[in-house]
């Protein structure tokens, strides 16, 4: 049986799937109220195929439950934060969630840790949990990082199509886990050792961190030269050997805004380039308040009540809003007095995380002349026809209108 330990955006899919391929599958949460409405049949986020899945894992006797299970393998998928000020990742949710694991593993027990960690981190902070105290040594319990690699908004495609990495202490250790998840991934599984599987992690999503940085560069330098970023990104991009991802009005989700720091936090002297990109993307979000400052001069508008932002979560199509560009806009423009004012809606979420956030796309829409589109989630695409007569800040290139502006 295999106990998942964290069921958040990666725990969750991660259990279900297993659990949905016939694997014996306990998911475990500190969190009382993501229990109880999973047991009641709720999933607790929207994501593609979710809900399927979730159906087909219960079918096959998922349970879930916030003891920790006494077992021989765990995976465990608790979230990483970072501390703002040094740039380095807080390992202690992973080190709790370990901890509570030793009290009840099987002797010989493998503890597989999914969420992302800096490199180094698991012989510097987990590691030591076992080798600290005789009794648990002698469990002779095994660790094995196997990272999760899956986009928000392609989850459950990619939980299956995906290659994976695992590292582990020997091979025979690697072996075991990559059959567990073998039962659903049909992508190549390496097997490595665990500082490199911790590497490779970061590094992915640093080398996206870096390329969207370039892009976002190139749309300051276009707008300072008063040139179409778009049009040449498109023709830079049908050279076989470029491949420039897109500008937009910032980078946010708890990944790639997050992991390249733990590298400059780690090498402040030598991972330079990334953090000059890491502020770039960071920079973005001023950018775009700056050109709504702009345009509303241009058109002769004062009045700040009347802009819209359409968009809070921190990509199209998903409803995660950790690290969202429109909520770091809104902090900044809270910081120069001017936040309260500024309309606010996103189809994707429900609850109230801002002021003046609107729940119907048409009562929005009725109360601004301005609007500036922060997310490109399909629901502005098919309906744009309604923003005739607005002015309109298109932060993704997406809505070809006469006389929209741009980054
Ligand atoms: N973005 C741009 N321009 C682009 C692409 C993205 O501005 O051309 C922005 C998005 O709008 C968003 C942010 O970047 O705000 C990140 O979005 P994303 O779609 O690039 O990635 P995430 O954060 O949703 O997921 C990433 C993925 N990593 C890589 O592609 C290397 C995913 O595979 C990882 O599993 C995930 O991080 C993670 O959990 O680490």
């Amino acid at each position: 049986m295999i106990n998942v330990i964290g069921l958040g955006y990666i725990g969750l899919p991660t259990a279900l799937m297993m659990a949905a391929h016939g694997v014996d599958v306990v998911g475990t949460d500190c969190n009382e109220e993501i229990i109880a409405a999973l047991n009641r049949g709720h999933i607790t986020f929207q994501e593609e195929g979710l809900e399927e899945l979730f159906e087909s894992a219960v079918s096959q006797g998922i349970r879930f439950t916030a003891q920790y299970q006494s077992t021989d393998t765990y995976i465990v998928s608790v979230p990483t934060p970072y501390d703002k000020f040094t740039k380095k990742v807080d390992a202690a949710y992973v080190a709790d969630a370990v901890r509570e694991v030793l009290k009840v593993a099987e002797k010989g027990a493998v503890i597989v840790i999914e969420s992302t960690i800096s490199p180094g981190t698991i012989n510097k902070y987990i590691r030591p949990l076992i080798e600290a105290d005789e009794d648990i040594k002698g469990k002779n319990i095994q660790l094995v990082h196997a990272p999760e690699r899956i986009i928000p908004g392609n989850m459950v495609y990619e939980l299956i199509h995906n290659n994976r990495t695992i590292g582990a202490d020997n091979r025979e250790v690697g072996e075991k886990i990559r059959n567990y998840y073998a039962s659903f991934c049909q992508g190549e599984i390496v097997i490595t050792d665990i500082c490199t599987a911790e590497m490779t992690k970061v590094v992915e999503n640093t080398y996206r961190a870096v390329n969207i940085a370039f892009a976002n560069e190139l749309a300051k330098i276009c707008r300072h030269a008063d040139m179409d970023v778009y049009e040449i990104i498109r023709i830079c991009n049908m050279h076989p050997r470029v491949n420039i991802l897109q500008p937009g009005p910032g980078v946010g989700g708890h990944c790639i805004s997050v992991d390249p720091w733990f590298l400059v936090g780690d090498y402040p002297g030598l991972a330079k380039v990334i953090d000059e990109s890491m502020k770039t993307n960071d920079s973005m979000p001023d950018f775009v308040l700056n050109r709504i400052y702009e345009i509303m001069k241009e058109n002769h508008m004062t009045d700040i009540g009347r802009v819209g932002i359409y968009g809070l979560t921190y990509k199209e199509n998903v409803d995660d809003i950790r690290e969202s560009p429109t909520l770091q806009m809104l902090e900044s423009m809270a910081r120069h007095l001017c936040g309260s004012q500024v309309k606010v809606y996103d189809p994707f979420v429900s609850e109230n995380v801002t002021e003046n956030q609107y729940h119907d796309f048409g009562a929005f829409l009725q109360d601004i002349d301005f609007i500036v589109i922060m997310v490109k989630h399909d629901e502005m695409k098919i309906n744009l026809e309604k923003l005739h007569g607005k002015i309109v800040l298109d932060c993704h290139n997406i809505c070809g209108l006469d006389g929209a502006y741009h980054l």
